[in-house]
């Protein structure tokens, strides 16, 4: 099953005739930019490109009214000046005479694109469209807007395939209120915006924007409003977010569709968010969307306005949705201070409504208010800030992304005799598969083994030979002695300049110090032992009451420790063992699996032991590329699991600061 593409060259046809210095970036080379650097790229000739469609009235009265979609019908018969005036009612937007056209096919587009995913024919896709749609609201064009195009897709995946719930992620810079006023008292779509805000000082400047406006009624916990009241945040401070506030919801929420109001204005470059995360952030934030709703999920296109951070964001995104490998991420500083504030607000602000944040520590419930206006000043800008704020975000400058290339395999397999997996793997067992380190490990490790477990060594580190040559993306090893195998991988790696580890080691077994104090190999061990005294700065173990049999207790420190300490260590391989009798279940290994794939682009190499064989099916598929399946909607984990993981951040934030989510105090 493919990544459907929807694009059609009418939706350029139409643009600003008059003069409005508001509405002036708003320009049909938007589209033809993005689309022609997706076809530069190949991607296009990867892509299902899938036919756009008119949306009917039926469709767009699912969320707007009819007195307002009669008066939009109007406009393709009005004169120059009509519909100048016609403008006038509403903020920041402009009519064409074609633009009823384009806004019907725009919204076609999504609905299109909802189809071809929910009926299987795609697992998921992206619609380049214009207009956009976030800011039009029941009875108003706004923001460049003049349908809904997210919203009437999630109202019409509800009606017309009875999904149950809806997760739509809005990662344009501006706050999409239209999306948010369309489901505020609606608990069966999750809406998440993130958006500048500087204290309401940037448009739509409204209060219904800030991190207190959480839903109401029925609803209530289902808006997620995430201000950044500062300009020039960066890929930290992005995925700090997603670690610290989305994905625990999300994921709690368990939605069986995704929806991505996809504006690329929150990247690098851009004049209307000046913002400095980069392109490849998108390929990150997709990613770590995808394993949610069985992959389900449907980007469609919002602002962006700087045509060379457009392309190369949706070009990472497009190739993101088509399973490539992930670009790896680097200077990840942890997030600002107006981040941490943010954070901090958002995270208090939904604690009632969600158990994954029923825990947290230092979360002020009334004092909120306060740190808002105690930093929303001038004055205590300091002279750097200021003299950023003159650059003109025009003059930054940020390398392309690099090219991401798919190995000619992507997973290879040491498996004993007779243990099938997926063809689709490939198996190394011939005499040349051992490798030139089966010498060296006789002598070294191995003097007393058998040859067996000898020869599966030596496999296993020819797999490892093939990641760093980019020959294979990951590989995966049933072997007879999973400690001892780790043991030696990691050794064996970390005698290589310039590599790093991340081992994530799941059930109780001991780590041999050695390995720990290399500073290169950063170890998180989730188990059942109480071993968290014995922590430093490259050891966390990570002590849940009932092991890792607690779903709950295991997706927060998935989310809240795993996740950043892998993006700050930024590993060069992944090493992920399953010990014996480990008690994790198959759907939660498997989420564990997919989401360690953001990092040392894709080189993951999985050791399960022998006993562990019904294991091999549900690894190797997600090793493909496959989504891992969703956990269910997640009850509350155990206090002292919960706080567990809280202790550990704290005491860890201080050498991994992607993993604060609080302000500290008087900064
Ligand atoms: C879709 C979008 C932005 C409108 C900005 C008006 N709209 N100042 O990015
Ligand atoms: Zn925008």
């Amino acid at each position: 099953m493919g990544t459907a593409l929807i694009y059609d060259e009418e939706m350029t046809k139409y643009k600003l005739l008059w003069v409005d210095p508001a509405c002036k970036i708003e320009v049909p080379e938007r589209l033809t930019v993005s689309h022609g650097a997706l076809v530069r790229n190949g991607l296009t000739d990867r892509c299902i490109c899938l036919p756009v469609r008119e949306a009917v009235d039926a469709e767009i009265l699912l969320v707007h009214s009819e007195e307002y979609l009669e008066a939009v019908k109007q406009t393709p018969h009005m004169t120059l000046e009509d519909l100048k005036e016609f403008t006038l009612q509403y903020g920041d937007v402009y009519f064409h005479p074609n633009i009823y056209h384009c806004a019907k096919l725009a919204v076609g587009s999504a609905l299109q694109l909802v189809d071809s995913v929910l009926m299987g024919k795609v697992k998921n896709g992206m619609a380049l469209v214009r207009p956009p749609g976030h800011h039009s609201m029941r009875s108003a064009a706004n923001g460049f807007c003049v349908f809904n195009n997210v919203a009437i897709a999630a109202q019409y995946a509800k009606q017309k395939y009875g999904v149950k719930r809806i997760l739509i992620v809005d990662w344009d810079i501006h706050h999409g209120q239209g999306v948010q006023y369309c489901f505020e008292d609606d608990p069966s779509v999750l809406y998440f915006s993130w958006h500048r805000y500087e204290h309401q000082k940037f448009w739509p400047n409204l209060k219904d924007s800030d991190y207190d406006i959480v839903g109401k009624g029925e609803g209530a916990g289902f808006n997620i409003n995430v201000p950044w009241n500062k300009v020039g945040m960066e890929n930290s401070d992005y995925l700090s977010v997603f670690c610290h506030v989305l994905l625990p919801i999300a994921y709690e929420f368990c939605p069986d569709l995704v929806l991505v109001c996809a504006g690329f204005d929150s990247a690098i470059g851009d004049l209307e968010g000046e913002m400095c995360a980069t392109p490849d952030i998108f390929a990150h934030l997709t990613y770590l969307l995808m394993n949610l709703a069985e992959g389900k999920l449907c980007a469609v296109l919002e602002g962006g306005y700087n045509l060379t951070s457009l392309a190369q964001s949706v070009c990472q995104t497009v190739q993101t949705l088509l399973g490539d490998p992930l670009p790896p991420l680097t200077n990840l500083t942890g997030p600002c201070r107006s981040t941490l504030e943010s954070l901090q607000c958002v995270r208090a602000a939904h604690r009632q409504h969600w158990s994954c944040l029923r825990h947290a520590v230092d979360l002020p419930t009334f004092e909120i208010s306060t740190i808002r206006i105690k930093s929303s000043g001038e004055e205590n800008k300091d002279e750097a800030e200021v003299w950023e704020e003159q650059k003109s975000p025009e003059e930054k400058i940020w390398p392309e992304p690099p090219k991401r290339v798919s190995p000619r395999v992507c997973s290879a397999v040491v498996l004993p005799d007779g243990v099938v997996c997926p063809d689709a793997c490939e198996r190394l067992s011939s005499s040349e598969d051992l490798g030139p380190h089966l010498l060296t490990l006789k002598k070294d490790f191995l003097k007393d083994a058998d040859d067996s477990a000898v020869t599966a060594l030596s496999r296993v580190f020819s797999l490892i030979d093939k990641m760093k040559n980019n020959e294979i993306r990951n590989g995966l090893a049933l072997v007879g002695d999973a400690a001892m195998t780790m043991t030696c991988v990691v050794q064996h790696v970390a005698a290589e300049v310039d590599s790093r580890v991340f081992l994530v080691c799941v059930g109780n077994g001991n780590i041999p110090g050695h390995i720990i104090e290399d500073g290169k190999t950063l170890v998180v061990q989730i188990s059942g032992e109480d071993t968290e005294e014995q922590g430093s700065k490259y050891y966390v173990p990570v002590c849940l009451k009932k092991g890792c049999t607690d779903t709950s207790g295991f997706a927060q420190a998935m989310f809240s420790l795993l996740l950043p300490l892998g993006y700050q260590h930024n590993p060069s391989l992944v090493l992920l063992v399953r010990m014996p009798g480990s008690g994790v279940c198959d759907i939660m290994w498997q989420q564990l699996t997919a989401l360690l794939q953001s990092f040392a682009q894709g080189h993951t190499l999985v050791l399960l032991q022998e006993d562990d064989k019904a294991c091999v099916g549900p690894t190797a598929s997600i090793l493909l590329g496959n989504p891992a399946p969703p956990l269910g909607q997640l009850p509350a984990s155990l206090k002292e699991d919960a706080e567990a993981v809280e202790r550990l951040r704290s005491r860890l934030q201080a050498d991994w600061n992607l993993l604060l989510a609080t302000a500290p105090e008087n900064g």
